[in-house]
């Protein structure tokens, strides 16, 4: 519930950025009514409460707390420390982890913090030991060479991108795929699921130090003791990257061998997503692993966000209400019927639906790429993301695939009645969209939107968001 006092709390908080730069409050006003007119699906995308939005706007933005609590590299750290603390309290009771570390700034980051933690951990490194524990004075630079010679090579084993995996667990493009040697797996061809027997074979086969497991695009769950299973077998750690479905963990849609925390050694994660807490990020850690993990910052991070940590103490304490819990069970449930809405009027979903929150819909069959499709339904007020598919022909510029996810409109309230009705609008959007022609042959861009579609989509979609209004009472 909002108190009717915010409207005119916020409406001050804007008037007073705007008395130093109008166009900032200006943009920040003109957001919020855009993304109450647009129906948000980017799968990674939610709406955080006032609560966690108003935690972030303060004066801990302005103090430096390098170090971790009660070890600060900064005098007058003592309500930072409370902050962290109270952040990394209810992250541990949330997930059950051993060890919480709130410090990282976002997905990228907390990935970084748990690659160099398990070098540092797995990697016997006198090179290492001397560094740590020299003093300025000492370091000699024959120790970094003989710690860079100690680090390296190591071995990654991560989803392919087009399989639905990330940047970070191994792409060529990310610091991921230049630190290590990398082999990916991918997906069965017919299934589209991943193919634990080939996973394990691929595993026994390139030893590697680190398996990732996790995903930004792949619309099923992991059994995590399988994969547990396949890192002890060769020797692996087993890292889970959960950014995109926290929230389903944490409000216990994943359970057993479909959550991650008791079988993985290190698990990394955003905060903004299914979460729906601030833009940020966190690791989780066994008693073994945590040491390495608190040395993120500053070996990895700059200084922690009092602020936004505050935000994310607030996210994971609304985290532990069973409203929260209700919030997830929705989402995947919206998630199933959005699936069944789009299969019904003929839309190839890649795996052929989902058991999470996102849905990879194939546009080739309109004819379309993932770009034209994303561009038309934008268009129409539908914001999605393109996204490759698996061995997708188009490439990962142009793809073949559009992403969508459940847990922003089901932040809004919206119901399985509700997505069925976006399949629809959705539907209508990819049928009535062609390429357009240029002189050598369709593009793979430029599209057509059939007259008068994009019009009453957004109409139709103005009737759905006015049953389910974002921060409903908050006049701006
Ligand atoms: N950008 C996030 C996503 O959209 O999935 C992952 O980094």
């Amino acid at each position: 519930m909002i108190p009717e006092a915010a409207s005119s709390v916020y409406a001050q908080i804007l008037d007073i950025v705007a008395s130093v730069e109008p166009r900032i409050a200006e943009a920040t006003r003109k957001e919020l009514a855009d993304q109450r007119a647009s129906l948000k699906l980017i799968a990674s995308e939610n709406y955080a409460s006032l609560p966690i939005l108003l935690a972030m706007g303060t004066w801990l933005s302005d103090k430096y707390a390098e170090g971790t609590v009660g070890h600060r590299f900064y005098a007058g750290c003592a309500n930072i420390d409370t902050v962290e603390s109270v952040a990394a309290e209810h992250a541990e009771a949330l997930f059950g982890a051993d060890h919480a570390y709130v410090q990282p700034h976002s997905g990228i980051d907390a990935n970084l913090v748990a690659y160099w933690a398990i070098l540092a951990h797995r990697i016997e490194s006198p090179a290492l030991k001397r560094l740590e524990a020299a003093t300025v004075n000492d370091l000699a630079e024959d120790d970094w060479e003989t710690l860079r010679r100690e680090f390296n090579a190591q071995k990654v084993m991560g989803m392919s991108l087009d399989a639905g995996g990330h940047l970070t667990h191994g792409f060529r493009h990310n610091i991921s795929g230049k630190m290590f040697e990398q082999h990916s797996y991918g997906t069965n061809p017919v299934t589209g699921l991943i193919d634990y027997d080939a996973l394990r074979a691929a595993a026994r086969e390139f030893k590697p130090l680190i398996i990732v497991a996790g995903y930004s695009a792949y619309p099923r769950r992991i059994n995590f003791r399988i994969m547990r299973e396949i890192a002890d077998e060769v020797g692996a750690t087993l890292f889970v990257d959960m950014a995109h479905f926290a929230g389903l963990v944490a409000g216990k849609v994943f359970t057993g061998e479909e959550n991650p925390v008791p079988y993985a050694d290190v698990v990394a994660s955003t905060t903004h997503k299914s979460l729906r807490g601030p833009r940020g990020g966190f690791v989780l850690a066994t008693k073994e692993y945590a040491p390495a993990v608190d040395k993120g910052c500053p070996m990895v991070l700059g200084g922690p966000l009092g602020h936004v940590m505050a935000a994310k103490a607030v996210a994971f304490a609304e985290a532990r209400t069973v409203a929260f819990q209700e919030y997830a069970v929705k989402v995947a449930e919206n998630a199933k019927a959005l699936a069944e809405g789009l299969l019904k009027r003929g839309v190839r979903l890649v795996t052929g639906g989902t058991d999470n929150h996102l849905l990879l819909l194939d546009v080739s069959g309109f004819a379309l790429t993932g770009r034209q499709a994303e561009s038309a339904l934008l268009e129409s007020g539908v914001v999605t993301n393109r996204n490759s598919i698996p061995r997708d022909p188009n490439g990962a510029w142009y793809t073949s695939g559009i992403r969508i996810g459940t847990p922003a409109l089901t932040t809004r309230g919206f119901d399985e009645a509700d997505f069925d009705q976006v399949a629809d609008l959705i539907t209508e959007v990819l049928k009535n969209t062609t390429p357009a022609s240029t002189p050598k042959g369709p593009s793979k861009a430029k599209y057509v939107l059939a007259d008068g579609v994009a019009d009453r989509v957004k109409a139709r979609a103005q009737e759905l968001l006015a049953d389910s209004p974002l921060y409903p009472g908050l006049q701006l």
